[in-house]
């Protein structure tokens, strides 16, 4: 959580200052969810992301550096700076992308998971997604296709109450996300999304059950972002009130009362932490900084399929 944190509250700064380049959806106060289900995850395992993707991509192991080049626009990015925040992607450690199209990854996440369970493989897909894509299509196909078919995959909903300036209720005539996998016979829980142990032991019984081969599942964490949709957005549709409220109930810095408190790491030991982290992150914006951006010739190079033909090339 405090590698995601240091990470994006960089980001904000660098983007603030004009290095990142494109939009930027931050998840400062989500943390809790991406590190919690991923802690459950093993190497094999996949994830499909959503435009507020770089928890999820860091909690499943994708490499800083890159990750930070990537958002520079650098040719030492994940899509040699061309892809920006949204469209990073790892398949060696199994994260199927981020996506800039809300409800692209659903399909994507079922296509996975129709793999593993061709295979025979006991991995799982896990796919993350926000209130607001619930309201897409390819969720409603992606839902009906995991249940007829028994694919191993957990949809995880991360409902921080908006898409963009929508209040959930404005958008949604059920209450939960969750109560809509009933139409479609899936399993489901819903848990507070801000407490790391609550998400790490309800999305452990969750992945249990999908990997035990008896179909889908839904868990629905009730979250909070902590900034606006985007870096630079003026978020005046929330009330004062309610960002102070989820404020306090800012997972790492209640997870880290809780540990001091039940003598699990101390002061001096969570400071450690948070140094290694900013450290790490130094060398991670020194390296963007230092990479080239990508040369003008290969400016649709990994932007389109390769062709050739005809002698043409327009790589
Ligand atoms: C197909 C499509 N429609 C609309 C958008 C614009 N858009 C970007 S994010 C967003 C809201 C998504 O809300 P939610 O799924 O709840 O995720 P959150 O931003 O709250 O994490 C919308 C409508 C888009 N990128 N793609």
């Amino acid at each position: 959580m405090v590698r995601i944190r240091c990470f994006e509250t960089r980001v904000s700064k660098c983007f603030a200052k004009g290095q990142v380049q494109g939009f930027v959806h931050l998840c400062i106060g989500q943390e809790a969810t991406a590190a919690g289900v991923c802690a459950n995850l093993k190497e094999g395992d996949f994830i499909s992301s959503t435009h507020r993707g770089h928890g999820h991509i860091i909690a499943k192991g994708a490499d800083i550096k890159t990750m930070m080049a990537e958002l520079f626009g650098k040719e030492t990015g994940y899509c040699h700076g061309k892809g920006g925040s949204m469209h990073i992607s790892d398949t060696s450690i199994g994260v199927l992308g981020a996506n800039g199209i809300v409800g692209g990854g659903f399909n994507l996440a079922a296509g996975a998971a129709l793999a593993c369970q061709m295979k025979k493989s006991d991995s799982i897909v896990v796919c993350f997604f926000g209130d607001g894509s619930s309201n897409e299509g390819s969720w409603h196909e992606a839902m009906n296709i995991a249940s007829v078919w028994k694919l191993p995959i957990l949809f995880v909903c991360e409902n921080n109450l908006y898409g963009i300036s929508s209040r959930v209720d404005r958008s949604m005539a059920v209450e939960n996300v969750a109560d809509r996998a009933a139409a479609y016979g899936m399993e489901q829980t819903i848990a507070y999304g801000n407490d790391v142990a609550i998400v790490y032991e309800t999305a452990k019984e969750a992945v249990d059950y999908v990997r035990s081969g008896k179909g889908p599942m839904l868990v629905e964490y009730k979250t909070y972002r902590q900034h606006g949709h985007f870096e630079g957005e003026p978020d005046v549709y929330r009330p004062a009130e309610e960002i102070k409220e989820w404020l306090d109930q800012d997972p790492i810095k209640n997870c880290k009362a809780f540990m001091k408190e039940n003598n699990i790491l101390n002061e001096e030991e969570q400071s450690f932490i948070d140094q290694e982290m900013e450290h790490e992150i130094d060398e991670a914006v020194k390296f963007a900084e230092n990479s080239p951006f990508p040369p003008v010739t290969t400016a649709v190079r990994d932007v389109y399929t390769d062709i050739v033909e005809e002698g043409r090339d327009y790589r």
